[in-house]
Order: structure tokens, then C-alpha cells, then sequence
């Protein structure tokens, strides 16, 4: 018999609960193994030597094989188990649309999420300081993200048709936390109603609630000033400082 999936996570971690949801979802078997990234387990060496050089989550490993980055273990995991053809997609056009949107997010929506790290996990690893610029660029490719999104959700009931796909799962997860953080203001959100309307569909899948718990406490505990221990000292959300260099983080 072969050995299950192993799932390397944190539920504080967007990318990780899109996956962690894609496997709930499609009911994939695996085994979970929860890494430490408050206390910095995975930038040991030898976990970047066993896992990932970047030391980043999620990951998954089935017996000897490894991969990271999310989008690219869902769609392992979607190949490996066969999923319906919603997830990735049942035609061509279908499946290069969905893979049109994640490359998309890679580079735009994933580093506004720089709005939420620099709000309420900075101080946590860093203290106090004027983290006020890597909020206002975040902030920025955050909500230039949610313009165009907005308009790709005015055509369609999701993000890649009428048909919920893992790219919906890969953009929700990024506004779980900042709906958490309470990183956008009302107005904004007012002026992206098809994101709103999205946004409350998507929230409506039990297992979305499931895998989201752990961050909505987190965003109750960030927003009434308590400050969650953590003893890393480096980035959690890399590629989203102003001054730094991607694996080494930000010098405060
Ligand atoms: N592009 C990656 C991003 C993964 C990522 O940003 N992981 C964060 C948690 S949200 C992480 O592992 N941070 C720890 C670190 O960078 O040391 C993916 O989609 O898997």
C-alpha cells in the first residue's frame, strides 16, 4: 500500500490553505504535518535541504517525491488523484484561463498580501517601527489587483468561469487574511462589488470556514493589539519589502 500524502503547512498562510481547501474539497487523503514558520522551523538548512530551498510552505511530498509552490502541487494533486474537471479545467481554453489567472496572481494579488504581513506580523517578529511604506506598497499592488479582478468577476460567476476552478481558491485565500486584518476599508470594497459578491459566495463552502479558523483568530488577537510570539527574524511574506532581497528578508 503506498504511503499517504504528507502536507507541510501553516493555517496562517494564504497559499497553504488554498491547497489545504483543494484537498478537503476533492476529499484527497493526506497527512498533515503543521511547520512552525512563527519560530522560523523552515529556515533551517536542513529543512530547505529536505524540502525547499526558499523554505516556504506549502509543500507536499508523496513518498520520495517533493514539490512546492502551490499552484503546482494542486495540480499534481488534481493529475495524481484525478479530480473533477472544474478544478484545472476540462477543456484547453478552460485549463490555459485557469493557468492564465495563477501566474497572474503570483506576481499581482499574492504580493498584496504585503498590506496584511506588514500591518500585523512586522511588529510581531521586528517590534515596533515605521512600517508605513511597505504597508502603502502593498496596499497599492493590492488594490490595483482588485481592479482588475473585479472586471474578470464582471463577466463570470468565477474567476475562470461559471464553474468554481483553484484559482478561486488561490485569490480567496488572499482576502481571507485581509478581511481578518481588516486590511480594506469599506469604500474600497464598495467600489468592487463583483469581488464582494464572489468573496460571500466563496465563503460559503464549509470547507473555506474550516481551514480559515486559525486566521480569524489571529486577525481577532492582531486587531485587539495582542501580539502573537514570534521568535523568527526574518520575513514570512518575502517579495514584498521595500528594502530587501528575497531570501535573507528585511534588515531592521
Ligand atoms: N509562491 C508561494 C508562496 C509561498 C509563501 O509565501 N509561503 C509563506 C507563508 S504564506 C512562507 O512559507 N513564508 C515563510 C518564509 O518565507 O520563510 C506559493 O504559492 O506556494
Amino acid at each position: 500500500m503506498s504511503t499517504p500524502i504528507q502536507f507541510l503547512h501553516h493555517p496562517s498562510s494564504q497559499p497553504c490553505r488554498a491547497v489545504h481547501q483543494f484537498m478537503l474539497e476533492v476529499g484527497i487523503p493526506f497527512e498533515e504535518e503543521i511547520v512552525d514558520i512563527l519560530s522560523g522551523a523552515n529556515e533551517q538548512q536542513d529543512f530547505k535541504d529536505k524540502y525547499n530551498p526558499t523554505g516556504q510552505i506549502p509543500i507536499v511530498c508523496d513518498g520520495d517525491f517533493v514539490i512546492w509552490e502551490s499552484a503546482s502541487i494542486a495540480f499534481f494533486l488534481n493529475e495524481k488523484f484525478n479530480a473533477p474537471a472544474n478544478w484545472f479545467g476540462a477543456t484547453a481554453q478552460q485549463r490555459a484561463h485557469i493557468q492564465q489567472y495563477l501566474h497572474w496572481h503570483s506576481t499581482m494579488l499574492r504580493r498584496g498580501a504585503g498590506a496584511f504581513f506588514y500591518s500585523h506580523f512586522a511588529v510581531c517578529i521586528w517590534g515596533k517601527h515605521d512600517y508605513s511604506k511597505e504597508i502603502e506598497k502593498g496596499r497599492y499592488v493590492l488594490y490595483e489587483s482588485m481592479g482588475i479582478l473585479d472586471r474578470w468577476l464582471s463577466k463570470t460567476e468565477y474567476v475562470c468561469g461559471n464553474d468554481i476552478s483553484f484559482a478561486d481558491l488561490q485569490g480567496y485565500h488572499e482576502f481571507v487574511s485581509h478581511t481578518a486584518g481588516e486590511i480594506i476599508p469599506e469604500d474600497i470594497w464598495q467600489k468592487h462589488p463583483n469581488i464582494q459578491r464572489w468573496f460571500d459566495l466563496l465563503s460559503q463552502r464549509p470547507h473555506a470556514k474550516t481551514v480559515s479558523e486559525i486566521i480569524q483568530q489571529i486577525g481577532k488577537m492582531r486587531l485587539a493589539g495582542e501580539l502573537i510570539p514570534m521568535t523568527r527574524k526574518t520575513s514570512l511574506a518575502k517579495g514584498t519589502e521595500i528594502i530587501g532581497s528575497g531570501n535573507t528578508g528585511i534588515p531592521y
